[in-house]
């Protein structure tokens, strides 16, 4: 069995147990998308393309051709998405395209460096039958049934006519609209087929961190706190944080965040002091929306986006890749489109999410309080859980182009969560040791939201590659991946010791910088919809791109400690490296 078809069977395991246990199976319809099995392939140091002795030809070209060629496709076939170069790699997303009309989920990504191909990832498809390109009803009519069908409401983002690939394998012509549905926050794209005007699938544009409830434990929240000076990157944020392109603001609006209090986006913080002083002192003995509860949490959100803003924006997530400001300032990407953070959020308790529409369209992260303690507790002031839910949004826009569609399986949902609990473990790392690192220590009373430490120790945490087939639900399956990138991490820094300027210095050769690196790089890389094996792959091909592979036994060692060796296959642990590690 090809490992595509094992992530596919993954995902219908998951399908059942998560119907069972997750609050994301009562909020999300239940129309999944069917994505055809990819395949990827990384070629270390690069294989030749059909242009790659033409100087002159451009990135849409070269891609264009190349995936021709490997599919024995013409050029009716294929269009060029979205593209960009980072400092060192050439991106390229293409898709497959009937009659100048789009697919939504055959898809491709060539990467290139020094002009040949680094890695090819693809989706395409040769459906048995494709239905005509000339729709048969309106857009409002397929508005109108998505409505209904999804009790929500259309958000006006301009419909597109796609082909969508169906498991039977036959292409359906779709118009695809956003519908929305604050109360029970379903945010999907929906697919309404343009002949039968039936809906025939969504893709959940939400990710959710869904939390253990734990015993109460009261724990004071003064320990932390401190008093930063000028933390805003102008590398990453040249205008610094609060202006964003057009206008100077004196409140928590800013170029790549607005942070502001509940779904008010007129409630956000004001300066406390003239020159953008926010001075907020909270008080843990009152509840979360009394005093200046909500000013310091506000003002926290705001300075925990935006650091990662500039932290991930120096490491390759930039304007070209897909990033999230209201302004680009460098060339490439969509503009409009800042985070938008509303904290104490009035849906619920107990929970977080980060919504990842296309690029150009805002993310938007979800903050709900904890009332597992008396006073009740805030998770924009756990910096963890902000940057758990942040990183879905790097990880939505990366992985595939920008278009936010690409972690939709329940094994790529699973490394989703995995990565934004591994940039929450990296951004706490403070020394040579890699410590044990807890997720959500303080929302939840003093008990960790997760089921166990990420640790280098395996009697800590056992879990290895086969573990994924003991949880079918994407914080478990997340929960083995962020061990295994623990790990890496630890073995990095081992062989190349710690940097503490990382968070804004990426040029240093230290295991953190290099981690970071390899994490971002790996994304751009993979195809949409990985596994673990690419994802795994990804990650030794950017080694290989960036470092020439001077990691590569490294990064082979740690994974295999994990169970995800050389001949990992099919859930099956596998402790061994390549030859010659
Ligand atoms: C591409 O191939 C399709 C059938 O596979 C054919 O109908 C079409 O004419 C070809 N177009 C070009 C530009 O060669
Ligand atoms: C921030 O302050 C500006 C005035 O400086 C105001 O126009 C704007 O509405 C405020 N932002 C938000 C989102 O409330
Ligand atoms: C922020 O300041 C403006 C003008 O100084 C004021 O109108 C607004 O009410 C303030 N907003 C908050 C949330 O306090
Ligand atoms: C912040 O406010 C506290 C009082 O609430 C004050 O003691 C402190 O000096 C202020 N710090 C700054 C930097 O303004
Ligand atoms: C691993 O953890 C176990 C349980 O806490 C402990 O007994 C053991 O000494 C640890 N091993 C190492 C190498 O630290
Ligand atoms: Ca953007
Ligand atoms: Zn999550």
């Amino acid at each position: 069995m090809s490992p595509i078809s094992l992530a596919m069977f993954l995902g219908l395991l998951s399908c059942s147990a998560a119907a069972r246990t997750l609050k994301a199976t009562t909020r999300t319809p239940s129309t999944q998308t069917f994505f055809p099995p990819n395949s990827f392939q990384t070629f270390e140091g690069g294989v030749d393309h059909p242009l790659s002795r033409r100087d002159d030809a451009s990135l849409a070209d070269s891609a264009t051709a190349y995936v021709q060629a490997q599919l024995q496709v013409n050029s009716s076939a294929v269009t060029f998405k979205s593209g960009y170069a980072s400092d060192i790699v050439q991106y390229a997303y293409v898709k497959q395209q009937h009659n100048n009309i789009p697919f939504v989920n055959s898809v491709a990504n060539v990467a290139f460096k020094d002009g040949k191909v680094v890695s090819f990832g693809h989706s395409f498809s040769k459906p048995t039958s494709i239905a005509s390109s000339t729709p048969s009803i309106s857009i409002d009519a397929a508005v109108a049934a998505a409505e209904k069908a999804l009790n929500g409401k259309y958000n006006n983002i301009p419909a597109t006519l796609e082909y969508l690939v169906n498991s039977d394998n036959t292409a359906s012509l779709v118009h695809v609209v956003q519908i929305r549905n604050k109360q029970n926050r379903v945010w999907v794209e929906a697919f309404v087929d343009a002949h039968s005007g039936q809906l025939l699938s969504t893709i959940d544009l939400v990710a959710d961190a869904v939390y253990r409830v734990l015993p109460i434990y009261k724990e004071d929240l003064t320990e932390g706190f401190e008093t930063l000076t000028d933390p805003q990157d102008l590398t990453a944020s040249p205008l610094g944080w609060h202006n964003d392109g057009t206008t100077s603001f004196t409140n928590t609006t800013g170029n790549n965040v607005v942070a502001f209090y509940n779904e008010l986006e007129s409630a956000t913080t004001n300066q406390s002091a003239p020159g953008l002083v926010f001075n907020y002192t909270q008080d843990p003995d009152l509840e979360p929306a009394q005093g200046m509860n909500i000013d310091a949490s506000v003002t926290n959100v705001f300075y925990i986006i935006n650091t990662i803003h500039d932290v991930s924006y120096r490491y390759g997530f930039t304007e070209a890749a897909f990033n999230f400001q209201q302004t680009n300032i460098q060339s490439g990407g969509i503009a409009g489109d800042p985070v938008l953070a509303f904290v104490q959020l009035d849906e619920g308790f107990d929970n977080s999410a980060f919504t990842t529409p296309p690029d150009g369209q805002s993310g938007e992260m979800a903050l709900l309080l904890w009332d597992q303690t008396i006073p009740m507790r805030d998770s924009g002031l756990e910096n963890d859980i902000v940057t758990h839910e942040n990183t879905h949004g790097i990880t939505n826009r990366m992985t595939g182009g920008g278009t936010g569609r690409c972690l939709q399986i329940v094994e790529s949902g699973g490394l989703g969560e995995g990565w934004s609990d591994t940039m929450a473990d990296w951004m706490e790392q403070s020394g040579p040791t890699i410590v044990d690192f807890y997720l959500g220590t303080y929302v939840d009373g003093g008990v960790p939201v997760r089921s166990r430490p990420y640790s280098t120790n395996s009697t800590i945490n056992p879990y290895t590659y086969s573990s994924l087939l003991d949880s079918g639900e994407v914080h478990g399956l997340g929960e083995v991946w962020a061990n295994m990138l623990h790990n890496v991490l630890a073995a990095l820094v081992g062989a190349h010791g710690f940097s503490k300027t990382a968070r804004t210095d990426p040029s240093g050769t230290e295991g953190n910088v290099v981690f970071l690196h390899l994490f971002i790089d790996a994304l751009a890389l993979q195809p949409c919809q990985p596994d673990f094996l690419q994802a795994r792959d990804a990650i030794i091909q950017a080694d290989q791109n960036r470092y020439a592979g001077a990691n590569k036994c490294v990064l082979w060692t740690a994974f295999a400690s994990r169970g995800l060796g050389f001949k990992a296959f099919d859930y099956t642990d596998d402790f061994t490296v390549p030859s010659g590690c």
